[in-house]
């Protein structure tokens, strides 16, 4: 090939593979298949391959990495990377509006941008005429390190601006993070291949920026969010009066900016702008650790100035922090209805995240051999959301002369019973099933709770109590109990008595799949109750299946048909069965529609994003009675996409693949007219 053609071919190629980065991971609009790109990738390789000439600095091939470094040179920055103040109350805010008032001596409301902040590290990125030129991490403020090599191959930074009238320089400030869901992956695949996992997804950012071979660094999902701008000569974006529109000017340049930014005025609407962020926090795909609120006009700025290292004009405003340090007072051991014994962590008390804790789940055996820790330890705990808090790590700085190993109790704490180990299972279980109390009320629980027989006002505290009280034994004996008993309960009066004894009778009309789901078999979560309703059609039929018809049932594989099969060989389990339904427990006939009138019959199909009319697993049952397998992931082999509100990368591959896709209403107004 002649050398213009191989240079014409290598601009139109480079020019495709920019636009297409561009939609994926600034725009969040993917346009091609995967594979499509890889292979426009692999033609720019082959002809640079060729033509080692035009390998230029922004050539898309540099994404993938390569060069290693012995060190990272320093990099004076030639504006300092300022630090930010930190507020973690609603005055702290009005606190910062008054200061503004008083320095520039005015009282209007200020307008600010306000910033989720990203809990990822500052860098800063040079760009000449539009090209990509150097990186570096913001050091002490004054001076940082080349990254410019690891910069370069994180997938949203473009390596070349868009647009006409760029600056000549421009060196643009932002957060390097890794979304929560990479962070998973990555820690998944360090498990796999037996190397070290990162606490957090901060962490795991910061080593894999860290790295001297940038092709570790391209292997990790690091995203930036640019936020500020440094040196600027020439271009648009220098006539920028206000910070949002400094923004704007550099999105229109192909950076990413954090799509949840948002200008509000007055210290009022910033603290309803922190509680909104504060409620989104689990929901957005990356940590934040708080809002930073910059007041907007640059000019205003300019006026306010900073103090030692920090602008007057910002505030970085933090959530209650998530982590802090506590001492592990002791450890007990739980046992849960299907005899799992899990230890818990009792700590001394510590205020973490908006809430005071004092216990945190030490999951098993192995994870407390993963921590090192022991009773005495000073630790890291963790809260984040709504989860049960986690001990993080060991400070063992602060490990106690009489600090004392956890042993693992060779007997059930409660019933005493011989505690099983099997090698392939991290859990170790009490084998006394029905005879532990413990995994009595479990068990009780479970069949009262709302996705199983639904039994209104028996909660936690009255079943234990019941229990304990020896009114029920296990579940079938619920429908045995009477005014008299029940009266005879702790602070439980005539009027919750006559009501339990309604909802008891009501909770008797129910479906099989919620009835076997009620039964607690291991491994029988809702799901596979209601495959195993529809494949079996009647309870007799699943009481008597033998393994190999039980793994026909769709998601059924050895292991759970083995505890199905086995449960259902105990003749304990077989006399609770029976009388349940002696008392009259009981379920509508299921309807199968004939083959030929399931309109469904051999599709599959995936639902994704959010259903607010119906949930997910009512969808989800309602296809299977029409003959779909509904299935998890898009593929070739896909009929349909239920794709409902907020649906993403299953929603951009069905498109891709040419699947038939309905929206919720698509659905609802389907299954009416099957009703
Ligand atoms: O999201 C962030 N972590 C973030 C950090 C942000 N959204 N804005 C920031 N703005 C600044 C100033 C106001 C100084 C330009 C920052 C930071 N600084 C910052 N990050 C680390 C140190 C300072």
């Amino acid at each position: 090939m002649s050398d213009t053609s191989l240079e014409n071919q290598h601009q139109s190629i480079k020019q495709q593979l920019e636009t297409f980065a561009y939609q994926y991971y600034v725009l969040d609009e993917p346009s091609v298949p995967d594979a499509e790109y890889d292979r426009l990738m692999q033609a720019l390789i082959e002809i640079e391959r060729k033509r080692p000439d035009l390998k230029t600095a922004d050539s898309p091939t540099q994404k993938v990495g390569g060069a290693v470094l012995s060190k990272f040179e320093s990099v004076a920055h030639e504006i300092p990377m300022l630090s930010l103040d930190n507020g973690f109350e609603d005055d702290d805010l009005k606190a910062f509006e008054q200061r503004i008032h008083d320095r520039l001596n005015i009282s209007e409301p200020i307008e600010f941008a306000c910033e989720p902040k990203l809990d990822g590290l500052a860098v800063s990125i040079m760009y000449e005429n539009g090209i990509l030129i150097r990186a570096a991490t913001r050091g002490d403020g004054q001076t940082g390190e080349n990254i410019t090599e690891n910069v370069k191959t994180i997938a949203n930074v473009p390596l070349r601006l868009l647009g006409d009238n760029l600056p000549q320089r421009m060196e643009v400030r932002g957060e390097v993070f890794m979304p929560k869901h990479g962070f998973e992956t990555l820690n998944q695949t360090q498990k796999d291949n037996g190397a070290k996992t990162f606490a957090n997804p901060r962490n795991a950012a910061a080593g894999s920026l860290r790295q001297l071979d940038s092709k570790i660094t391209a292997s990790r999902p690091l995203r930036l969010y640019a936020y500020s701008v440094g040196v600027v000569e020439g271009g648009e974006i220098e006539a920028a009066d206000t910070h949002s529109k400094r923004l704007m000017a550099l999105a229109k340049m192909g950076l990413p900016l954090c799509k949840e930014t948002d200008t509000v005025v007055g210290a009022q609407a910033c603290v309803d702008y922190f509680n909104k962020i504060g409620r989104l926090r689990d929901q957005l795909s990356y940590d934040i650790d708080g809002v930073v609120f910059k007041v907007n006009n640059l000019a205003l700025q300019g006026r306010l100035g900073f103090v030692s290292k920090a602008p007057r004009w910002a505030l970085a405003q933090k959530f209650p922090a998530q982590e802090e340090l506590t001492v592990l007072n002791d450890v007990e051991f739980q046992v849960g209805r299907t005899g799992a014994i899990t230890p818990v962590a009792r700590l001394q008390p510590v205020f973490v995240g908006g809430v005071t804790v004092s216990n945190a789940t030490l999951h098993n055996q192995d994870e407390i051999n993963r921590l090192g820790v022991m009773i005495g330890d000073t630790v890291i705990i963790r809260r984040a959301g709504d989860v049960i808090p986690q001990v993080v790590s060991v400070v063992l700085e602060k490990r106690p002369a009489e600090a004392h190993h956890i042993v693992f109790p060779e007997h059930c704490p409660v019933c005493e019973s011989h505690v099983e180990k099997i090698d392939s299972e991290a859990v170790a279980r009490c084998t006394g099933g029905l005879v532990c109390s413990a995994q009595r009320k479990e068990a009780i629980k479970h069949f009262a709770s709302r996705k199983a027989l639904d039994i209104d006002g028996l909660g936690d505290k009255l079943v234990e109590q019941m229990v304990e009280q020896g009114l029920i034994l296990n579940p079938a004996d619920l429908f045995h109990l009477d005014l008299a008993r029940l009266c005879s309960l702790d602070r439980f009066g005539d009027k919750s008595a006559v009501n339990l004894l309604r909802a008891l009778d009501t909770a008797k009309n129910t479906t099989l799949a919620k009835f076997l789901y009620s039964l607690g078999i291991r491994e029988v979560g809702e799901a596979t109750a209601r495959n195993l309703a529809l494949h079996f059609l009647t309870l007799e039929n699943v009481v008597a299946a033998d393994k190999e018809s039980l793994i026909e049932v769709q998601d059924v594989g050895e292991i759970v048909a083995n505890h199905i099969y086995e449960f259902m060989r105990e003749p304990a389990n077989i006399e609770i069965i029976e009388k349940l339904v002696a008392s009259g427990v009981k379920w509508p006939k299921i309807e199968i529609a004939p083959a030929d009138q399931q309109p469904f019959a051999g599709k599959t199909i995936v639902l994704t994003g959010t259903l607010s009319q119906m949930g997910r697993s009512e969808a989800k049952a309602k296809l299977q009675e029409l003959g779909a397998k509904v299935s998890s992931s898009v593929s070739a082999k896909t009929d349909l996409l239920v794709a409902g509100e907020k649906a993403g990368s299953k929603l951009s591959k069905a498109t891709e693949l040419g699947i038939e896709i309905w929206d919720e209403q698509a659905l609802v107004d389907f299954l009416k007219t099957r009703d």
